[in-house]
């Protein structure tokens, strides 16, 4: 990227798009099959975006890549209903890919005359989408309108993922990040073709979310954050416009509430749930372990009924989060029998169980998920899970924590996990890293981002970028496609888009940056 200082103001200009088009192989995640034609697409002017007709969201789809290439090319790009072949511009048809691209994949077609996305579903061409994105010039991520011209690599992509979940999660209960932050994190993430977005509601420091049947949770157990700021927290409204703004990027939103430990801000708003009927003060420091829901308590259970039912109308993806880790101030018997209890409650929503591996103590739930947080290469929770049942999304900490620091100099982030360079990010296998747990087990891969240190969407993406497109490339691409050597090319790549989108990032010494 070329970037010149104006005053104070670092202000990003486009590379020249007028090099060499970007090869099909320099996509991140790296695509399954790439066979290139050696010819070249120009776009025109005229070019139009071609949806099939009667698909609602094809059609969406076709309008979020209008609204991404308008800007930047300044052409008209109107996305209108083919029902035969194309011959010009941009198709994205529901009909025609190879079947091997499955329900979440795509086949690209660049020919000299025509740029051909299929898929079978609207996520698939949502997924052709961004790697179209990513082999047209750099300058496309510009927001103002760029010479050109906007030239492809002929040739043809197969693609599909390896795993079923893609996930990030972001933590806004130790500090609050409001909708428009949420909503720009969705943005960065979709580009690398995550699916899933798990938001960690509640803690001890803050509850983000309105429960109407328990309104103090929210205005007492909302109103601070780590530091002691003044926390905030979302109205249903708010978080279906979450929801809403996910999805049509293709992502699911997994809410959490985190029990029984972890539950401080709660506690705090009502007097009932303490074992003692006291409620302890608001918490805004970082100690964790030291909070329990009261067991015993027949008004507990009421709670979490009516607090996962509302989160479960306001739901429209399939799993609930009960968290369930870090659970040290309530006694293993109690964790199990409030866990055995609770997971029900999730059932008779509908939903699906998910939790942090801890949860292996506890009986297994239909279509139970565990998620693995541990830093060792095998754990008896975990397996206990999996023994039961359960399927596993891995988040080992010491790979996959977005809030680690990358090295000591870091000035954000948590180390307890270890320092976290993009190459350790990258270099490690999501199917064997744990022993006693098959491959067959392994559901998918998250990146959580814990927010103790972190209070700003620049701090956001300086935690994600680069990892967390290393970390997309491993729940994406087969394990035989990845390739450090290579990856880091094809990151060093991002970068200028990354500048172009005002991405805050962590420019690593281990990429070599374009
Ligand atoms: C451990 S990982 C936690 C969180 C902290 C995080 C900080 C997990 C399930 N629990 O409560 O925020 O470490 O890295």
């Amino acid at each position: 990227a070329v970037t010149a200082t104006i005053g104070l103001a670092w202000v990003a200009t486009a590379p020249p798009a007028d090099a060499a088009p970007v090869s099909l192989t320099s996509v991140v995640p790296v695509p399954v099959t790439v066979q290139p034609a050696g010819t070249t697409y120009t776009l025109p002017a005229s070019a139009a975006i071609q949806t099939p007709t009667g698909s609602t969201a094809a059609a969406a789809v076709g309008a979020y890549l209008a609204d991404l290439l308008r800007p930047s090319t300044g052409y008209a790009l109107p996305v209108t209903t083919v029902s035969g072949t194309p011959t010009s511009g941009i198709a994205l048809l529901l009909t025609g890919a190879d079947p091997s691209v499955g329900g979440e994949g795509y086949q690209l077609d660049v020919t000299t005359t025509l740029v051909t996305v299929r898929a079978q579903t609207a996520a698939g061409l949502f997924h052709g989408v961004q790697t179209l994105r990513q082999l047209l010039p750099a300058a496309v991520e510009a927001r103002t309108v760029q010479p050109g011209p906007w030239e492809l690599a002929g040739g043809r992509i197969i693609d599909y993922p390896r795993y079923a979940y893609r996930g990030a999660m972001l933590d806004v209960s130790r500090h609050f990040f409001g909708v428009d932050t949420v909503k720009r994190y969705l943005d960065e993430i979709s580009q690398y073709k995550i699916n899933t977005l798990h938001l960690h509601l509640s803690d001890d420091q803050g509850w983000r979310i309105v429960v109407d049947a328990w309104p103090r949770l929210a205005t007492v157990g909302g109103s601070t954050q780590v530091g002691g700021g003044a926390g905030g927290y979302y109205t249903k409204a708010q978080y279906t416009d979450i929801v809403n703004y996910a999805a049509a990027r293709h992502i699911t939103i997994v809410p959490e509430i985190d029990m029984p430990g972890h539950v401080n801000a709660a506690l705090a708003s009502y007097a009932e749930l303490n074992c003692n009927n006291t409620a302890p003060p608001l918490y805004t420091g970082t100690s964790v372990g030291f909070s329990s829901l009261c067991v015993g308590k027949e008004v507990t259970y009421t709670f979490v009924q009516q607090v996962l039912a509302e989160l479960a109308a306001l739901t429209p993806g399939p799993y609930l989060h009960i968290g369930g880790d870090e659970a040290n101030s309530t006694p293993a018997a109690d964790y199990r029998t409030f866990m055995n209890r609770i997971q029900p409650y999730v059932t008779a929503t509908g939903k699906t169980v998910m939790g942090w591996h801890q949860l292996g103590q506890a009986d297994h739930s239909p279509g139970r998920i565990a998620q693995y947080w541990g830093t060792t290469t095998s754990d008896a929770n975990i397996s206990a899970a999996v023994t039961k049942g359960a399927k596993v999304v891995m988040s080992p900490a010491n790979k996959a924590y977005l809030d680690m620091k990358y090295n000591n100099q870091t000035p954000l982030g948590l180390s307890w996990a270890g320092l976290i360079e993009v190459q350790t990010a990258y270099n490690w296998d999501p199917a064997t890293l744990l022993s006693g747990v098959p491959s067959s087990a392994i559901l998918g891969v998250e990146a959580p981002m814990w927010s103790e240190t972190l209070t700003t969407l620049a701090n956001i993406e300086y935690m994600a970028f680069p990892r967390l497109p290393a970390l997309a490339e491993l729940a994406w691409s087969p394990q035989s496609a990845r390739n450090w050597d290579t990856f880091k090319v094809r990151l060093g790549a991002q970068g200028p888009r990354w500048t172009l989108q005002n991405i805050n990032f962590y420019r690593s010494t281990q990429v070599p940056w374009a």
